[in-house]
């Protein structure tokens, strides 16, 4: 078979990595027919915390609360104004309202907020969603769904009939964290849950993720866990919940748990959602999860540069942990590149390079964009190094990488 010329390689690589479709593992976007819940247009883009962090960034004399008493249109005014009329869009948020913009077909340096408002109210979302899905290459989003917020736990009640591009995850949070925050909530849609973790209120939250996993076919649970979390420790009710609730439940049926690592919940509340914040955790705890429960799978994400190493090294260790993402602080083409660089370099294929973590729908094209990008120059790398070792690189071998890569596979079938 021929080698590949590197120039050819680039452009075949480039061609599959650009198009070729992606299961997107970790969004909090949720499916059009539930309506209330779906996020999608330019004032919902240019309002998007990420963006919100920034023009405080550059408007420190404003007011948090005097911003967030505005209307959403008027929010994003104030930001189109300051981030992309007066400055450079050039931060990777800014940039991704352009890359969505010139996907759809609008002319970003028309810089006409009222233009692009005319054609986004155009849109209707059954339509729109495909076109965004065909756009960014996307087959399938995973949901965050959370039966313990009241407006989702609405929709559910009524019932709707499932989109097949959006699957089911249970998030775990609101239920587990800060034990007993959720006893009440749990209490309302009926499990006899005390505060005291008897045997009885761990039988209930088992029978908790159990309807629910059902009810929502989820592919997987997912927690988010503070930099502070550790495990063992006896006295914690929340790894009591882990170890006797949420990780039988789990193995039982056959689903993984998605851990998302890292997070400073609220660092500056002012911010609200914006207003989380990043630390390193300790990959101890990892690793004796992994160890303490062979059984399980675990996805696993961290949100703090520094864990990105080490978690390759604790993946090599432990079958049961697959890497995933480069979440949200680390979603930056630099960080992308040397996280997916080094995954390649000691996992191989055995990780999932990217989520989107999207929170409107339009977002699924410009995440994917920026980060196809880089992962594109990063693989043409690696397969040029194994043309250089003689090891001949075919479209159908590379087509067959990006499937293992991104396909999702395991988690497809619960
Ligand atoms: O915990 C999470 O799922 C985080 O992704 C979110 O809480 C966060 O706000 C986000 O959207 C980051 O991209
Ligand atoms: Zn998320």
């Amino acid at each position: 078979m021929p080698k590949v010329a590197p120039a050819k390689l680039q452009a075949m690589i480039k061609g599959i990595v650009t198009r070729q479709p992606v299961v997107d593992i970790h969004t909090h976007l949720f499916d059009p027919a539930m309506g209330a819940l779906c996020l999608w247009g330019i004032d919902e883009l240019l309002t998007y915390h990420y963006i919100v962090s920034e023009f405080f960034c550059a408007r420190p004399d404003i007011d948090y609360q005097s911003f967030f008493n505005q209307s959403k249109a008027q929010q994003a005014d104030l930001i189109w104004t300051e981030l992309f009329i007066r400055r450079s869009p050039i931060s990777e948020a800014c940039r991704g309202v352009l890359t969505i913009l010139q996907a759809l077909g609008l002319d970003p340096k028309t810089k006409s907020l009222a233009a692009f408002r005319r054609y986004f109210n155009k849109q209707k979302i059954a339509a729109y969603t495909a076109k965004v899905f065909k756009l960014a290459a996307v087959d399938y989003v995973y949901m965050t769904n959370d039966p313990l917020d009241a407006t989702e736990h609405k929709i559910w009640q009524k019932g709707f009939e499932r989109d097949p591009r959006f699957l089911g995850a249970l998030r775990l949070d609101s239920a587990l964290m800060a034990w007993p925050r959720g006893v009440a909530r749990l209490q309302a849609l009926g499990y006899a849950v005390d505060e005291a973790l008897t045997g009885k209120t761990l039988a209930e939250v088992r029978r908790y993720l159990n309807d629910w996993c059902q009810r929502i076919k989820a592919h997987y649970m997912g927690i988010s866990l503070p930099p502070s979390f550790r495990y063992p420790e006896r006295t914690s009710s929340l790894n009591n919940l882990l170890v006797q609730a949420v990780l039988p439940v789990a193995r039982e049926r056959g689903l993984p748990l998605a851990l998302m690592l890292g997070v400073k919940k609220l660092t500056n509340p002012a911010l609200g959602l914006a207003g989380d914040s990043v630390a390193k955790s300790e990959i101890e705890t990892l690793e004796q999860l992994a160890a303490d429960f062979a059984d399980n799978r675990f996805l696993v994400t961290y949100l703090a540069r520094e864990n990105m190493h080490e978690l390759c090294v604790a993946a090599r260790k432990f079958k049961n942990i697959t890497p995933f993402g480069c979440w949200w602080f680390l979603n930056t083409p630099s960080l992308i590149e040397e996280i997916t660089a080094t995954r390649l370099e000691l996992l191989g294929l055995s990780f999932i390079p990217q989520h989107s973590d999207a929170r409107v729908l339009e977002q699924l094209i410009y995440k994917w964009d920026h980060a196809r990008t880089v992962i594109a120059r990063v693989l043409t790398e690696k397969y040029a190094d194994l043309t250089q070792a003689g090891w001949p690189v075919s479209a159908a071998e590379v087509r067959r990488d990006f499937q293992i890569l991104f396909g999702a596979a395991r988690l497809r079938s619960p």
